[in-house]
């Protein structure tokens, strides 16, 4: 049987949250353990540009990423992690996707929506490609699965929709990946509005705990999380700020949801939020202590990405080669 491919990838910019480590970077880690796979790790900063960054910012983040997914337990020699805007093939064929979209298969996408709404003039045709883009990250590499949160659903979805409408004009050309996702940890939700999900562009800093928050920040988030009517700590429909605390507790601690409900059985809110507290302050002061050493080592991460950049390119230049024989980029058979 030959081996599976995931690919994922995260954006460059804001801080790091803990929806973005259970939602998606845990999955990766544990992903590691399966010898059967081939995984690639991006920081997409082409997808981070879609609105304006700081440069000087964004190059820092870029580095600060790479360090994080390390210090989260991605092993450099197990994986390849490398920077988007480094492999120039994913501009490349993002272009010649983007020639065979209808504009009504993007008019469609939900985040787009969302975040044009709350940009009005501003919005950039970039953010209206961003997920063709995001498209062409995973099929380069022939993956199989991308582990991602809930809200990346849509755009997997018109990435097969892309990768089914080239292949059967072209012939069998590129494989259509499938979601990958653990049902309790793929959307966590704001701390303070448990109807909408933690996110790195929220205005209100109490509804987020970042990886790399100090343990005042931990504390105090978890101590003014809002929760629900009742006392019970149970996991319900009908108790989304106490579900969510329990996910989160659930994700960092490896007890899964229904033990956590027995021990919990009777105990107020109060002192279980005291123990995620401390829960979180140790698990990410770990995770803390590595990111510094990595970040403290430039020559160690540059090796890493370098790598990573090299890997990335050996793969997908072959299949923009073929695309480009395909659709008669080029001026003779090869
Ligand atoms: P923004 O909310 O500003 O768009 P983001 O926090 O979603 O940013 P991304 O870089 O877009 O950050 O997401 C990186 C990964 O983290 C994706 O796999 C995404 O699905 C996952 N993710 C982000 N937020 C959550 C969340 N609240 N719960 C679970 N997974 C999440
Ligand atoms: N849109 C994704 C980030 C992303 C991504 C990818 C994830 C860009 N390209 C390829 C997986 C595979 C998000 O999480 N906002």
């Amino acid at each position: 049987m030959s081996k599976l491919t995931y690919f994922s990838g995260i954006q460059p910019t804001g801080n790091l949250h803990l929806g973005n480590y259970l939602g998606a970077i845990k999955q990766w880690v544990q992903m590691q353990s399966d010898p059967d796979c081939d995984l690639l790790f991006c920081i997409v900063d082409l997808h981070a540009i879609t609105v304006p960054q700081d440069p000087e910012i964004l190059r820092r983040k870029n580095r600060q990423v790479a360090a994080l997914y390390i210090a989260c337990g991605l092993d450099p020699k197990r994986v390849k992690i490398f920077i988007q805007s480094e492999n120039p093939d994913h501009a490349y064929l993002a272009w010649i996707f983007s020639c065979m979209v209808p504009m009504g298969w993007m008019e469609r996408m939900t985040q787009y929506k969302d975040k044009s709404k709350k940009q009005g003039e501003r919005t950039s045709v970039g953010l209206f490609n961003y997920p063709i883009l995001m498209a062409c990250d995973f099929m380069l590499y022939d993956a199989d699965l991308v582990p991602v949160g809930d809200d990346q659903k849509q755009h997997l979805e018109l990435a097969a929709d892309i990768g089914e409408k080239f292949n059967n004009i072209y012939g069998e050309t590129f494989k259509i990946a499938k979601i990958y996702n653990q049902k309790e940890t793929s959307r966590i939700m704001s701390l303070q509005n448990p109807s909408s999900k933690m996110s790195k562009s929220d205005i209100d800093p109490s509804g987020t705990i970042n990886l790399l928050d100090s343990t005042d920040a931990i504390e105090k988030n978890v101590r003014r999380a809002v929760t629900d009517s009742g006392k019970d700590i149970i996991y319900s429909p009908q108790k989304p700020a106490i579900a969510n605390l329990l996910a989160i507790y659930s994700g960092f601690s490896g007890i899964s949801i229904s033990e956590l409900e027995k021990k919990y059985k009777g105990v107020n809110y109060g002192d279980f939020k005291n123990d995620l507290a401390k829960l979180l302050v140790k698990e990410l002061s770990d995770i803390q202590d590595k990111y510094q050493k990595i970040i403290n080592k430039p020559e160690y991460l540059d090796r890493i990405l370098d790598e990573g950049r090299d890997f990335a390119i050996s793969i997908s230049s072959k299949k923009i080669a073929l695309v480009k024989e395909k659709i008669g980029l080029s001026r003779s058979h090869s």
